[in-house]
């Protein structure tokens, strides 16, 4: 017996220019989409960032009276995470909610009493969490589930982590557009986005780093789906531009190779975007596949070109060896993009602004830097409340010092982004996407014509920052 007839799987975050925000679907999701497949009469997924119709919580409200009998929220990210809590406490009451996501994971105690509308937080990986819950077992025997009772509130134990290679692949037939890069509501590329994920957890232990530690604290170990299985994935996803959304695609070497052999061998012409590690360049074979197969976007945690600070974060690599990866990855045409995290630990101004030159020393096309974070289980979080002169304010926000609060850093993040993308920088990543084919000619003159546009949108979002 079906117990619910239509459930809507909402991503309920928009109103974000951020450029990268708008890219990708909702992966997380989408899997529990799929997971409820054939659980229940019918699944609509509304992904707000493309609805306008429905960001209006009045309009929402309506279809979801209307229509739907179980609404499964997804909160996954820190930004907007008070505008999404207004519109989910808006929205009807009466209708069965449940709601997950790495956000939610932390902030259970929070979200119950901020939405009173809230029936149940499913904490960590939801696939099969959902289906207990869908096909009716008592909430007292579902694992990884926290929900209302008798006026309070009963956290279940922790759910085991699931096994991959038995979750269904994300349901992207739920989809009613494509995704692609956008700016201030303005389509930037003709590239159409997917994310594909072929391992999740990963098997370093750097000490910045929650990657593969969920807000409950579990540690994801390492775990693969077969190498035809993400072929078989592969085979359904339209899109141009595929990220694998591993924390480590070249984790395992021989597996890296494989997936390589098997895009080469059964013709699938895609983008490749990865997150990797220095380490994959000491195996040009492994280079050589990837760039045949396709990959073009290399996502690589550098996090600090000073070796006391790689050492304190126990990233396991250091600045020579950095060097000497990029001498070898600079060989190909892959674009490259770096992470670095600044404001850490005894860092000072000076070793924090040597990023950009090192960045360009080394011969990356881009880079991001963000600020030292803590989570609730990041091992770095005892380190800073040990360390006098360091705080932080929030879990999962930015560690300060007495020396660089946000004020200053705020200024030296000016500072390494205008010294990083300085004219020529500009110009050489214009040059080179358009070199390796990340980009067509109807992309660079889009931005061009659609000009007024985003002169508009930008005006429009400052407005909205000052309210
Ligand atoms: C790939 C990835 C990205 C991709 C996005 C891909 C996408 N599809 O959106 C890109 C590169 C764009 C990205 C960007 C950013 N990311 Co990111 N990213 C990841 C990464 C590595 C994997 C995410 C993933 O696909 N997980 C697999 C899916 C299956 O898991 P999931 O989404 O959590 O969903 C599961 C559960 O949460 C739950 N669930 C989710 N929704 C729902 C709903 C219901 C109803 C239920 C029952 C369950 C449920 O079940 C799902 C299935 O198991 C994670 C780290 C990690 N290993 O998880 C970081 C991570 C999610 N990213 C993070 C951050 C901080 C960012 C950025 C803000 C970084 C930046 N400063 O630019 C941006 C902003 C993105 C945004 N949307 O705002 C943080 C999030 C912390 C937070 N709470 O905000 C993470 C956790 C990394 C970390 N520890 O710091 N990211
Ligand atoms: S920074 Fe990268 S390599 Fe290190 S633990 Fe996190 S995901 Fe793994």
């Amino acid at each position: 017996m079906i117990k619910y007839k239509h459930a809507l799987a909402l991503n309920p975050y928009f109103g974000e220019s951020n450029t990268i925000r708008w890219t990708f679907p909702p992966t997380g999701l989408e899997y529990i989409a799929a997971s409820m497949k054939g659980l229940v009469g019918k699944v609509t997924l509304l992904d707000l960032r493309y609805e306008k119709a429905y960001q209006d919580p009045e309009a929402l409200s309506q279809f979801i009276r209307n229509e739907i009998d179980l609404l499964c929220v997804s909160i996954s990210w820190e930004s907007r995470f008070e505008n999404v809590c207004d519109l989910v406490s808006q929205l009807p009451p009466e209708v069965f909610t449940v709601v997950g996501g790495h956000k939610a994971t932390e902030e259970v105690e929070y979200l119950f009493d901020r939405c009173p509308n809230i029936e149940m937080i499913v904490r960590g990986e939801g696939e099969e969490i959902i289906k207990q819950i869908v096909t009716g077992v008592p909430y007292r025997d579902i694992r990884g589930l926290s929900y209302r009772e008798n006026g309070g509130i009963v956290h279940n134990e922790i759910h085991p982590l699931p096994d991959i290679k038995r979750i269904p692949f994300p349901d992207r037939s739920l989809r009613k557009h494509d995704y692609y890069l956008v700016k201030n509501g303005v389509r930037l590329s003709s590239h159409t986005f997917d994310t594909i994920l072929t391992t999740r957890g990963c098997p370093f232990k750097c000490k910045f780093c929650t990657f593969s530690l969920n807000p409950l604290g579990q540690k994801r170990s390492y775990t693969e789906r077969s190498v035809e299985s993400v072929i078989e994935e592969l085979r359904t996803v339209t899109a141009d531009v595929v990220l694998f959304s591993d924390d480590n695609f070249f984790t395992n070497l021989k597996r890296s190779e494989q997936v390589c052999d098997l895009i080469i061998e059964n013709k699938i012409k895609k983008i490749f975007v990865v997150q990797a590690r220095i380490d994959v360049a000491k195996h040009r074979r492994v280079l050589d596949k990837a760039e045949k197969a396709g990959f073009k976007i290399f996502l690589i945690g550098i996090e600090s070109p000073h070796d006391r600070i790689l050492k304190h974060l126990d990233k396991g690599i250091t600045q020579q060896q950095v060097r000497d990866a990029f001498s070898v990855l600079t060989q190909y045409d892959f674009y490259l993009h770096g992470y670095f995290i600044y404001g850490n630990i005894g860092e000072t101004e000076e070793e924090m602004l040597y990023i950009p030159k090192f960045a360009k020393e080394i011969k990356l096309d881009s880079i991001t830097f963000q600020k030292l974070r803590i989570e609730r289980f990041s091992p770095l979080k005892e380190v800073v409340e040990e360390t006098p002169g360091y705080y932080y304010n929030h879990i999962g926000g930015s560690v300060y010092s007495d020396r660089y609060g946000r004020k200053e850093l705020k200024q030296i993040r000016n500072r390494i982004r205008s010294e990083f993308y300085d004219i020529p920088q500009v110009i050489h990543i214009i040059r080179k996407v358009w070199r390796i084919g990340l980009v067509g000619g109807s992309d660079l003159t889009r931005p061009f014509f659609k000009l007024p546009l985003l002169m508009y949108g930008l005006a429009r979002r400052k407005r909205e920052r000052r309210r």
